[in-house]
């Protein structure tokens, strides 16, 4: 029989409403879906843009208020000569980089910091420190640093490295809300771009940082040379924690002279907003945060990062040892997508 185009069509035509209701069915067995396969998060990262970034948005806007943006300051309270080996990372001492070593801030200058902060329209402040762990005394000094940033009526956050669970209820009891450890990439790439502590070593401070009543906020990096494969892996390895991440950094990697990572291929910046989807499609309720590497981003390619469902950012003039968007900027954006702080404060 010859081939016609019409009779092609009218099939296409006929299993549309099937293939539809399909996809319906897909969305809503996944909608409370808890468990996540490698595979179904790489066939969501497959999937035809529009279909994906809708998905993406029903999720979000199921949780929340679409128009609102969580914004956090983050603070260096303590630089460089770091043990561990990240190989993105400025601040390792292994990573030939111009940063200046800092050694821990006094806490005056970290809670006036955190009171500028709150000033500008922050409603967190995440304090970080270049370490592979606290020792018992700089831990003490940075509780002091928690409860004073708190007693300005500002959630909390810090990362410090791996924590113990004692170290974690200490912080718990000076009144930290948030603790950043990110599993940056996933198990099967991590041993090529960290080797001083492992990928278990990540998952027992999360266990830790739960364990203490602390919410936890961990994500990733992409554009560390990952597969799609393996960037399905992260966000499966965040999805399946039990429960996921309350706040879901990802970042884009910013490359920095000096480190392991510094000629790391570019990331195709649609690759980028499809994983923010895929985080907002499978952990619905998170705050997953555009983080690293906005100050290279086009407001368009932002603005598809929120409408993929990113509805936390790093908000002021730089994050660590790298720039970050200048609030003029950021306050210029929200305005032109008629986006707002997100107003909730924890006290
Ligand atoms: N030292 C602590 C630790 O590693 O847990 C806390 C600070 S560390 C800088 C926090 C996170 O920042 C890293 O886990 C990584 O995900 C992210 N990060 C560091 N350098 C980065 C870079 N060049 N580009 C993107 N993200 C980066
Ligand atoms: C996170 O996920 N990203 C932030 C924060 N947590 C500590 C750090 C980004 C660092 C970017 C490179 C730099 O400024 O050194
Ligand atoms: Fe150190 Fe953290 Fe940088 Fe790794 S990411 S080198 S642990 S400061």
């Amino acid at each position: 029989m010859p081939f016609r185009v019409e009779d092609t069509l009218s099939n296409i035509l006929r299993a549309y409403p099937f293939m539809q209701n399909q996809t319906a069915k897909l969305a809503e067995s996944q909608a409370t879906q808890t468990h996540w396969t490698v595979e179904q998060i790489e066939t969501l990262l497959k999937l035809p843009f529009s279909d994906l970034i809708y998905r993406a948005q029903q999720v979000h806007r199921e949780h929340f208020d679409a128009n609102a943006l969580q914004l956090s300051t983050l603070l260096s309270i303590k630089t460089g000569g770091c043990s561990e080996d990240c190989g993105y990372c400025s601040q390792s001492s292994v990573n030939a980089t111009d940063v200046r070593n800092q050694k821990l801030m006094e806490v005056e200058a970290v809670v006036a910091a955190a009171r500028a902060a709150r000033a500008g329209g922050a409603t967190r402040f995440c304090m970080s420190a270049a370490w592979r762990e606290p020792c018992d005394r700089d831990l003490e000094i940075v509780a002091k640093m928690v409860s004073e940033v708190r007693a300005l009526g500002m959630e909390t956050c810090a990362t410090l490295g791996m924590l113990s669970g004692e170290h974690a209820a200490q912080l718990r009891e000076a009144g930290l809300d948030y603790y950043n450890h990110n599993l940056d990439t996933a198990p099967e790439l991590y041993g090529e771009i960290i080797t001083t502590r492992t990928y278990q070593d990540r998952l027992d401070t999360l266990e830790h940082v739960r364990s203490a009543g602390i919410s936890v906020c961990s994500g990733g990096i992409v554009g560390l040379g990952e597969n799609l494969t393996q960037r399905a892996a992260l966000i499966a390895q965040l999805a399946n924690l039990d429960p996921y991440p309350d706040s879901v950094p990802i970042n884009n990697l910013v490359k920095i002279e000096g480190t392991a990572l510094a000629d790391a291929a570019d990331l195709d910046p649609l690759d980028f907003v499809r994983t923010i989807a895929a985080a907002r499609i499978t952990m619905p309720k998170a705050y997953v945060r555009l983080s690293a590497g906005r100050q290279g981003m086009s407001d368009a390619v932002q603005a598809l990062c929120f409408l993929a469902g990113a509805n936390s950012i790093f908000y002021g003039d730089q994050l660590l040892t790298t720039g970050n968007p200048e609030i003029e900027r950021d306050r210029a954006l929200m305005g032109k997508l008629g986006m707002y702080p997100l107003a909730d404060k924890c006290c």
